[in-house]
């Protein structure tokens, strides 16, 4: 049994879709970011960095993993699911991960953050982080070229990627012409476990989303 604890964002659905994916049972704890939950002590003790996603592992001595991408490697390799055996294969998988952990998801988020939460709109600060996103959402879209998935098979590569990619609408980026990336987006869409995990813990509307947004980034 794992302890999930989450909210309805791009780095918590990450983890309910890989969750629901592997078939592991698991219990959510919905954490209220805008009410500040993830600054808890008790949050704290798990993850001293203040942020969802965070698991614990029951069956496991309680053991607690923060940050998604060390999540989606532990449950990888705890279950032998989404994670190539092979050096090459499994390299490349972790090389697209960390393309989402250390490019798509910051310029992304904060592309969100400018577009959405701050009053203050900086036209130069948007388009920076709009370009750098649209950047790497091209990387991606020219990877899919003549591939289903990003690595040799469907992995924890693209559930990560996915999260991120498909919320271009929300920071307002248009990918007009990005085909490739278009199909794939839908492709992993199309997934019964994806489904079912992008909804868990239930989205919240957007003005909500705004609302949460700015409460954190005014600390
Ligand atoms: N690198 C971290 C980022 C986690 C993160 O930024 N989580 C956001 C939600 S997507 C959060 O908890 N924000 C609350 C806050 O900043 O206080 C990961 O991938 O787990």
């Amino acid at each position: 049994m794992i302890d999930l604890h989450t909210s309805p964002t791009p780095n918590g659905r990450k983890i309910s879709i890989m969750l629901e994916e592997i078939g592991l049972d698991y219990t959510v704890h919905n954490i209220n970011l805008g009410q500040q939950e993830q600054k808890r002590p008790e949050f704290l003790a798990m993850n001293p960095n203040g942020r969802i996603p965070v698991i614990v592992d029951r069956d496991n001595d309680d053991f607690v993993v923060f940050e998604s991408g060390a999540i989606m490697l532990y449950l990888a390799e705890k279950t032998g699911q989404l994670l190539p055996q092979e050096e090459k294969a499994r390299s490349r998988v972790i090389q697209w991960l960390m393309f989402q952990m250390g490019g798509l998801g910051p310029m992304m988020g904060q592309a969100n953050v400018f577009v959405n939460y701050f009053d203050e709109k900086i036209p130069a600060v948007i388009r920076r982080y709009q370009h750098e996103s649209l950047r790497l959402l091209t990387v991606l879209d020219q990877r899919l070229d003549g591939r289903e998935y990003l690595c040799d098979e469907y992995s924890i590569a693209d559930i990560a990627n996915w999260c991120w990619a498909i919320g271009y609408d929300w920071a307002q980026i248009d990918i007009d012409g990005l085909d490739h990336l278009d199909a794939w987006l839908d492709r992993v869409e199309d997934r019964p476990a994806v489904e079912r995990g992008k909804n868990i813990p239930k989205p919240v509307t957007s003005s909500e989303l705004k609302k949460a947004g700015a409460s954190i980034i005014i600390r």
